[in-house]
């Protein structure tokens, strides 16, 4: 068996050897490498030059035995190519060029073209598929409509999330027209990465436990579920709403094969609590890699010997990276469950 069937078995909840592993934002700040090489290419140049994308996706498959690599990219790409520019300021977050606020803000937004405009991703992505030979999995992915649209309405990274939640409370069918374009634009958007190879998508919903129950049903697990629906017949789909795995109900309702899990539950339980047919994905607390080896050996048993005779576990972190990690402690993460016997 290797990586990309495991990888691909555990989406599907068949038994398998051990659990694969990847790590959410595995390549990126705490690696040197990656480091060294953006000192000369901006963030934007990176994701935009599939070459450079290539090589920054390819830096954690070096050192880790990693099952699966993610594409370098960003969640931001969608508003982008709808007309929404994003940047980096100074104090670190993400600003966007403007916030949506109106109507005519929202009817500006263009859907038509994202394909066309993100086509530097469709081309990344065929030069990794070519690199990884079949040998280790390729995941897709895209931000969750809610989690854009937190970035798309505020106009910046965010703390409570105000103003993205008051046009959902207060007016609903502005709120519901922008989700619509947003989910078809990540409709269009993955189609296209699964035309260009990938074999499992996952939908990063980092902000969905900002929400209620009730409000996370209707602003993020609804459109959540219009996406998966249009692609889990093409490759199986992982859904990461941060803070969301106490409500397995809600989490299974969008459909998704796989559902991340954060740090702060215990993972038997989640995937217990799940239909038999749906895996979890998670839940080491990132901030355990940047500890010592000892510690990430012992939490990583931890969590291995919880889910031990269940099916459908894909070991990762509960949340991404931190630039703070040692890689020394990542590879000793990676080296134990590839390991577990
Ligand atoms: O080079 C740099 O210093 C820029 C830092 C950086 C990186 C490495 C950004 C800006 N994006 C990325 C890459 C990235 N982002 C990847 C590919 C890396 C990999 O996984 O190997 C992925 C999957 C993302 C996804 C992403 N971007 C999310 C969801 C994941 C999560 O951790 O919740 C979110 C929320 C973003 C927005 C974003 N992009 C960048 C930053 C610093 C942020 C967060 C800003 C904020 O806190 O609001």
């Amino acid at each position: 068996m290797n990586s990309r069937e495991r990888f691909l078995k555990a989406c599907r909840c068949e038994p398998v050897d051990r659990p694969p592993i990847w790590i959410m934002r595995q390549a990126g700040r705490h690696l040197p490498e990656y480091r060294e090489l953006r000192a000369d290419h901006s963030f934007h140049d990176v994701v935009q030059t599939p070459e450079l994308a290539l090589e920054v996706t390819m830096q954690p498959l070096r050192r880790y035995d990693v099952d699966a690599a993610i594409v370098f990219s960003d969640i931001l790409v969608i508003p982008e190519a709808m007309g929404q520019p994003y940047g980096f300021p100074e104090g670190g977050g993400i600003e966007m060029d403007f916030a949506i606020e109106t109507e005519e803000d929202v009817d500006a937004l263009k859907v038509d073209r994202v394909e066309q405009k993100l086509n530097y991703v469709a081309k990344s992505l065929r030069l990794i598929k070519q690199e990884l030979a079949g040998e280790r999995a390729l995941i897709g992915f895209s931000g969750s409509p809610w989690t854009l649209a937190t970035y798309m309405i505020e106009g910046k990274s965010s703390k409570h999330y105000t103003k993205a939640k008051k046009l959902f409370y207060t007016n609903r069918p502005l709120f519901d027209r922008l989700m619509r374009k947003i989910t078809s634009a990540v409709v269009r958007y993955l189609k296209m990465q699964i035309v260009a190879g990938v074999d499992a998508v996952q939908i990063f919903d980092s902000w969905g436990g900002v929400l209620s129950p009730d409000a996370f049903a209707e602003a993020s697990a609804f459109w959540m579920k219009k996406i998966v629906d249009a692609v889990k017949d093409d490759v199986p789909v992982i859904v990461f709403s941060k803070g969301m795995s106490h409500l397995p109900d809600i989490m299974a309702s969008t459909g998704a094969n796989v559902i991340g899990v954060n740090w702060n539950t215990r993972l038997s339980h989640v995937r217990r609590s799940l239909p038999e047919n749906v895996g979890v994905q998670g839940n080491l607390d990132p901030v355990i890699l940047e500890t010592n080896e000892a510690t990430v050996e012992r939490e990583a048993l931890r969590i291995l010997e919880d889910m031990r005779g269940l099916n459908g576990h894909i070991f990762n972190l509960g949340h991404g990276i931190a630039p703070g990690a040692d890689p020394k402690n990542v590879k000793r993460l990676v080296d134990t469950v590839v390991n577990f016997k």
